[in-house]
């Protein structure tokens, strides 16, 4: 196996840089690279231990002041032999180091390779080491949780769970099919088919592909209406900015202006639009059809009315085709003397003076229902279609049972779910499939 080399921090300026060297050569390398300060080079490093000291050219003239540590296999991120180079930041010093180590023997790693060598160690499942890249990727609190939760093996002891259940289940039958006069068929048929009903539903209780988008992807919130009910003011009001122009002139904005806000660390991205009417310029009339567009694709839709007048035609349109997307928001109410008849607002607020906006914050931050996002929730695309084919098989598997066919033609859905399973944890995974999980890695990592 080669050792490999990789700067392991991002490119830019910063306080300092690392380059990370994973594999056999890791040791020799950094004997020859670093100098401890006031001492001769290092005959052999104390493994974990940080020492301060320099990096050295060919010819022992210092290159840059620096850290180095040495973490011994097995107790390392990769399970080889890793060192560390802790250089000055900035893309000079770190290409310098990584040129060094290139220099004397290393070579330079592929994006994951340091994350598919802890796989292919044992340190670390597929699922695991797909949660490191969503951690680095994480854009909300709420997906670094969730991928930390990942990272901790949330999803492995779930899904090893499952899969521990169907190799007894896959037991049985072979069981019953060796020693026919042992075992009872048709309880163990019973059984076979109870069982493999419930783990299709644990697996599909853990997949909720809404809820893992909202926590990936954050929550989209358009704000409808017609023209002047003040859409932008209530823009700005939650985003805490002006960025969106209010003017008293309805027909004021024209295109859709996203701006991303967290609310409990949930993110949620929010648009404001156009003002919904018949227009006749064509600018607005594209808005409109902007708005109508951004509408129909949004998580939630908060549909705005104006408190201080009664409703018109175009606000009575917008909340006949509502669905269950819709909150109904009653802007303006400080101006509002009465009730206007016949709407129900789910929430009444001012953009003016605040009023109601932290409870309708609250009610968008219902809307994310992120919180079912418990312990061993899958929240990746590629786990959440295993599992789904998984519970896909065990029901052909149940069906196949209640219609009388023999018990061992049920292993083989059963070995078919098994198999899918192992997919995520990476147990049974192709190379094609592990080669497409460490293309989107970075290098360095
Ligand atoms: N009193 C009061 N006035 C408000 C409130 N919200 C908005 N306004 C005023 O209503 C007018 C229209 O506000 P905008 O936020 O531009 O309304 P809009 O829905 O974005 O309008 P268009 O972009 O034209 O569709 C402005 O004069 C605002 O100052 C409120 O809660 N109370
Ligand atoms: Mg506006």
């Amino acid at each position: 196996m080669s050792t490999i080399a990789a700067i392991a921090t991002a490119r830019g300026e910063g306080g300092i840089a690392i380059v990370r060297v994973s594999g056999d050569q890791a040791e020799p390398i950094l004997r020859q690279a670093f100098r401890p300060a006031g001492r001769k080079k290092l005959a052999s490093f104390e493994s974990h231990r940080l020492y301060f000291g320099h990096l050295l050219d060919g010819k022992g003239r210092v290159l840059d002041e620096v850290m180095a540590v040495l973490m011994r296999a097995p107790k390392s991120y990769t399970r080889e032999d890793v060192a560390e180079i802790h250089c000055h930041g900035g893309g000079a010093a770190a290409e310098q180091a990584l040129r060094r180590v290139l220099e004397l023997g290393a070579v330079p790693a592929g994006p994951g390779e340091f994350t598919r060598r802890a796989f292919e160690n044992g340190r670390i499942d597929l699922s695991e080491a797909e949660a490191v890249m969503g951690v680095i990727s994480a854009g909300s609190a709420a997906a670094l949780r969730a991928s930390v939760r990942e990272l901790e093996g949330g999803v492995s002891r779930f899904i090893g769970g499952c899969r521990q259940a169907l190799t007894e289940l896959l037991s049985l039958i072979e069981a019953s099919n060796d020693f026919p006069e042992e075992i009872d068929e048709p309880a163990a048929a019973r059984k076979v088919a109870s069982e493999a009903r419930s783990i299709a539903e644990r697996l599909l209780a853990h997949t909720d592909e809404k809820a893992a988008r909202i926590v990936r992807e954050g929550l989209s919130v358009v704000l409808a209406g017609r023209p002047n009910v003040g859409k932008s003011s209530l823009m700005n009001a939650l985003t805490g900015s002006d960025r969106a122009i209010v003017t008293d002139v309805p027909g004021t904005t024209r295109d859709v202006l996203t701006e991303s806000v967290s609310f409990d660390g949930i993110r949620v991205d929010l648009s404001d639009t156009a003002g919904q009417r018949e227009a006749s310029d064509q600018v607005e009339m594209i808005g409109v059809a902007r708005a109508r567009a951004a509408q129909k694709n949004a998580d939630v839709v908060l549909i705005v009315l104006d408190a201080s007048e009664e409703l018109t035609e175009e606000d009575r349109a917008l909340l006949r085709d509502r669905d269950e997307r819709c909150l109904v928001v009653l802007n303006k109410d400080d101006l509002a003397d009465r009730e206007i008849s016949g709407v129900q607002a789910d929430v009444r607020v001012s953009a003016r003076t605040g009023e109601g906006i932290g409870q309708l914050a609250a009610l968008i931050r219902q809307r994310a229902g992120a919180a079912a996002l418990g312990e061993g929730m899958l929240t990746q695309a590629r786990h959440i279609a295993c599992a789904r084919d998984a519970a896909q098989a065990l029901k052909r598997a149940v069906q196949g049972i209640e219609d009388g066919a023999p018990l061992d033609m049920a292993s083989v859905d059963l070995w078919e779910a098994r198999r899918l399973l192992g997919e995520i944890t990476g147990e049974d995974a192709t190379e094609a499939v592990i080669d497409a999980v460490f293309q989107n890695f970075c290098v360095g990592k």
